[in-house]
């Protein structure tokens, strides 16, 4: 297939670039380096330096043979982005190229604007290069499970049906997100909903959950493939933040109580999980809606785990309970459904002890350059 990644830099971008051109797809990554701008601007680089795309795709190319084409350039330039589509013709476009921090877009107005403009903008502008130029192209965007809050009913995959004064009608399940970021994304939602049930489009919204690991197949072939790992309170995701405090020796920032409870997902089964939403296409006029995760944790289990993997490596890891910088429930019911991607062939890899314990040892190697200022939250909610 001829696979278009919007956001090809990013820590799910790049993985994604290689585990599609590994298989044989003739694969486009584009980016314009947002992420790596914000990063400089707010002191939240990654642990890893990460060459740029060019140089990745060349190290790439020396280790594997497959070659992938890059572009650099703003998505939300539509002439930028038509342009792109027009030529490269996708077949399915993955849509990554979004600011992807909740506190980035809780800093303040600049950070706030910039996080609405650039989401949306870069969804509208994909529609809208789909639409006049590959209308029958299947556009994968990545959503967050984070779109549906944490409800006191059960979380349905998308949709739900509401019974009303004796009728019934297919509803998207109602959506309350705890960021702009997020927010962007129920937005995203609504917007794409839209296009397909007027236009015929066809497209699949994944609601992923946090996004945990740095090892891929393909990254394991030289450390300058690995992804941008972020341990900052900006970027970092709560389970590689964890891992990164077990070694830096800074107690793990469990925020508020620690019972907020999220789905969770293994970096190597997001690969899968988009691999097998854009080899199983949506209908035309379908918005699939699948949740993209694999296991639910409180905070607290994280930290556990965290915990009881750290000391028996011989690390001495603690455990603190810290003011929570975000507005978020500390202890509620959590019921998500996720069905749709094990039936289409997930086979899940689980947050096990050998997990935790290899991206341990990986992350040792790079002890050295973990700067602990980076670590505590920076943003508040307020
Ligand atoms: N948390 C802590 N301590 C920390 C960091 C986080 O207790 O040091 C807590 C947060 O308060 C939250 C949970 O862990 O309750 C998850 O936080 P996170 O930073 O791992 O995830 P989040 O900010 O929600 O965002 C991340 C990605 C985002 C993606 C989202 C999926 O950055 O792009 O959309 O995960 S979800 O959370 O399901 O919305």
């Amino acid at each position: 297939m001829r696979i278009l990644v919007l956001g090809g830099d990013g820590y799910l971008g790049w993985p994604t670039v290689m585990h599609f051109a590994a298989k044989g797809h003739d694969v486009m990554a584009v980016d314009n380096y947002q992420r790596r701008q914000i990063a400089l601007e707010t002191d939240s680089e990654a642990l890893i330096p990460t060459p740029n795309l060019d140089e990745r795709a060349q190290v790439f190319y020396q280790q594997t043979g497959k070659k992938v084409e890059i572009k650099i350039g703003d998505c939300a330039d539509m002439l930028f982005l038509n342009t792109v589509v027009k030529d490269f013709q996708p077949e399915a476009i993955v849509h990554y190229a979004e600011q992807p921090s909740a506190p980035y877009s809780m800093k303040g107005f600049h950070e706030a604007q910039m996080t609405l403009q650039n989401n949306l903008g870069v969804t509208f502008n994909t529609i809208w290069s789909v639409l006049e130029n590959c209308p029958d192209c299947h556009i994968v965007k990545l959503g967050t499970m984070g779109e549906y809050g944490t409800p006191n009913i059960d979380i349905e995959e998308g949709w739900i049906d509401i019974e009303h004064n004796g009728r019934t009608q297919k509803f998207l399940y109602p959506r309350q997100a705890g960021s702009l970021y997020h927010t962007t994304k129920v937005l995203d939602t609504d917007l794409l909903w839209f296009y397909v049930r007027t236009y015929g489009l066809r497209v699949t919204d994944l609601m992923q959950g946090p996004v945990y690991g740095l090892s891929t197949e393909e990254s394991q072939l030289s450390d300058d493939l690995l992804p941008n790992f972020h341990y900052d309170d900006i970027f970092g995701t709560v389970v590689n933040r964890f891992l990164v405090q077990a070694i830096a020796g800074v107690p793990l920032t469990v925020y508020g109580k620690g019972g907020q409870t999220r789905g969770y997902l293994n970096l190597m089964d997001t690969l899968n999980c988009v691999e097998l939403a854009a080899t199983n296409p949506a209908n035309k006029g379908e918005l699939r809606i699948f949740n993209q995760f694999t296991e639910q944790f409180t905070v607290n289990e994280l930290a556990d785990r965290v915990h009881r993997v750290g000391n028996s490596m011989g690390l001495d890891v603690k455990i603190k309970n810290i003011e929570n910088p975000r507005k978020e429930m500390e202890e509620h019911y959590y019921n998500a459904k996720h069905h749709g991607l094990i039936e289409l062939g997930l086979e899940p890899h689980f947050m096990t002890d050998d997990v935790l314990a290899a991206m341990i040892e990986k992350i040792l190697k790079y002890k050295d350059k973990i700067a602990t200022r980076k670590i505590m939250p920076r943003v508040k909610w307020s």
